[in-house]
């Protein structure tokens, strides 16, 4: 049995209890495929303006609105809150090493269209319903541009952020993380992509142009009228719910789009932007992907993937050659359910891409690297009637004082400690880092006696896994070790759950970068 295969990712062990929605958009009776898969703009910058040392860099302006969008032929248009005018918003097309500016106007409406729970850490009574801070998830920005969940702003105010670029090609991506809320927000709409690229991956030759195309993937509730529906609880005054999952899943931004092909190569870069759902991606034909990247750039070599596992936060980039496929339609699943159609055209065509064997050498960190060992659980705190009220990292709440002060520059290794029924993937800001090992444990002996009892081997990360990631499936009933160099600037970031129901109810974490004794 593979490693992947007895650690399961179970999720959603919990029906979450909710009260009655109103009717939903019964997808049965949608015709599939009657929109072609839209491609989120290229944000164009606004200017150049100077940076924190006064050299004039790229000026972007994104503002993060109300507006409608159609989300298939025959649906209503659903309202939205995002950034520009899309979902996804623009995409920012950003160089290693050059840095940029953008600044995010909130222009938001000042009442919030989905349910807030005033219960939440930073969700109470008297602050702007809808207020927002952006965060460009895996980018390595000084702390006063990361978005910390509390620097929000409501609407009439503005932030502008500083990304100085300094990383290697990698899919970003941008989004909400307003303490409290940004569930909510995220689920509105607000999401974007950030590309970075560079001088190694550019002479690679892979696909390009129109054969690079990201597939956005954001699940959704969609009442009949084409609404966005978010569900409550039972209690009227307590109404969180402890995971998001709609049967309608949105590629960028549309329900069971086409796309028309060419028969050869295609450079697919797919981002799970879900609330909470875990995708399991194949293609109907059997054809497997060619895993070439995943969240923080290029692995060392291509992974042959029939099954494609990303959970909430994740990245993967994949190769895909409809050569030998001319003239078929072939549809992408998860799991039983169609997402999307590959429309492959009949007519032979030259393909100048290719994909190298291998890619981009990934120097493994071995336990000899770190100096630092920290066991950190994530746990579930339950009602008396076993329903989840809040999930916790390392017992911790948000408030608590800081207990993870990593020096710049050291390397340590994260025990992440899941004795909970659920996968979690949990993503650190700031930095990228290496999968260790999974190794199954006992959550009894934790729970009940504080003890760690590891039950079998520890499984080193498969191919897909083991290149540079920012986000990290900690599987339930397991020890997830992930080794972590913390470079760039010292300051105070967040670690926390994706899945965010969890990360908006107290399983996020600050943590701080310090600098090293002198
Ligand atoms: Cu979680």
């Amino acid at each position: 049995m593979t490693a992947a295969g007895r650690f399961s990712m179970a999720q959603m062990a919990h029906t979450a209890k909710m009260a009655p929605a109103p009717p939903q958009l019964d997808l049965s009776r949608l015709t599939p495929f009657v929109d072609s898969l839209p491609i989120p703009e290229v944000a164009k910058p606004a200017g150049t303006r100077p940076n924190a040392s006064r050299r004039r860099v790229p000026f972007y302006r994104i503002p993060i609105q109300e507006f409608f969008s159609k989300i298939h032929r025959d649906v209503p248009p659903t309202r939205f809150w995002g950034y520009g005018n899309s979902v996804p918003g623009p995409t920012i097309e950003a160089r290693s090493g050059e840095e940029i500016s953008i600044e995010w106007p909130n222009r938001l409406p000042a009442k919030h269209f989905l349910p807030i729970d005033h219960n939440l850490m930073g969700a109470e009574k008297g602050v702007p319903e809808s207020r927002t801070v952006v965060h460009v998830h895996g980018a390595r920005v000084p702390p006063a541009s990361d978005g910390w969940p509390e620097a929000w702003y409501g609407p009439g105010k503005s932030a502008t952020y500083h990304y100085p670029n300094e990383q290697e090609a990698a899919l970003l991506w941008y989004h909400d993380h307003a303490m409290g809320i940004n569930r909510l927000n995220i689920c509105a709409g607000m999401a974007g992509l950030y590309v970075i690229r560079d001088s190694f991956e550019d002479p690679l030759n892979l696909p390009k142009g129109d054969y690079e195309i990201p597939l956005v993937l954001m699940d959704r509730m969609i009442q009949s009228d084409g609404q966005l529906y978010y569900p409550v609880a039972p209690t009227p005054e307590a109404p969180w719910v402890p995971e998001y999952d709609g049967d309608a899943v949105l590629i960028n931004g549309k329900l069971l789009p086409y796309l028309a092909v060419q028969p050869r190569k295609y450079r697919f870069r797919i981002l799970n932007a879900s609330n909470a759902r875990f995708y399991f991606l194949s293609l109907e034909n059997g054809q497997p992907f060619q895993q070439i990247g995943s969240d923080q750039g290029l692995l060392s070599a291509p992974a042959v993937m029939n099954r494609l596992a990303i959970a909430p936060g994740e990245r993967a980039d994949v190769v895909v050659d409809f050569a030998a496929h001319r003239g078929q339609n072939i549809l992408l699943k998860n799991l039983t359910a169609t997402l999307m159609q590959f429309r492959v055209a009949a007519e032979r065509v030259a393909d100048p891409s290719t994909l190298p064997p291998t890619l981009r050498p990934v120097r493994r960190f071995t336990e000899a690297d770190a100096t630092v060992t920290r066991r950190l659980t994530l746990m579930e705190v339950d009602s008396l009637m076993g329903d989840p009220v809040t999930h916790l990292l390392d017992g911790k709440r948000w408030h608590d004082p800081v207990s993870e002060k990593p020096v710049l520059g050291t390397t340590e290794i994260w025990e992440l400690l899941n004795v909970t029924d659920d996968a979690h993937p949990i993503h650190l800001h700031l930095v990228r880092f290496q999968i260790l090992d999974r190794r199954a444990i006992e959550p009894s002996d934790w729970i009940y006696n504080s003890k760690v009892v590891y039950r079998g081997d520890a499984f080193p990360p498969e191919p897909n896994e083991a290149g540079w990631k920012d986000t990290v499936r900690a599987t339930p009933g397991a020890s997830t070790r992930i080794i972590v160099k913390f470079e760039g600037y010292t300051g105070r970031y967040v670690w926390h759950c994706h899945i965010l129901e969890h990360e908006d109810n107290e399983m996020m974490r600050p943590y701080e970068v310090i600098a090293p004794a002198r």
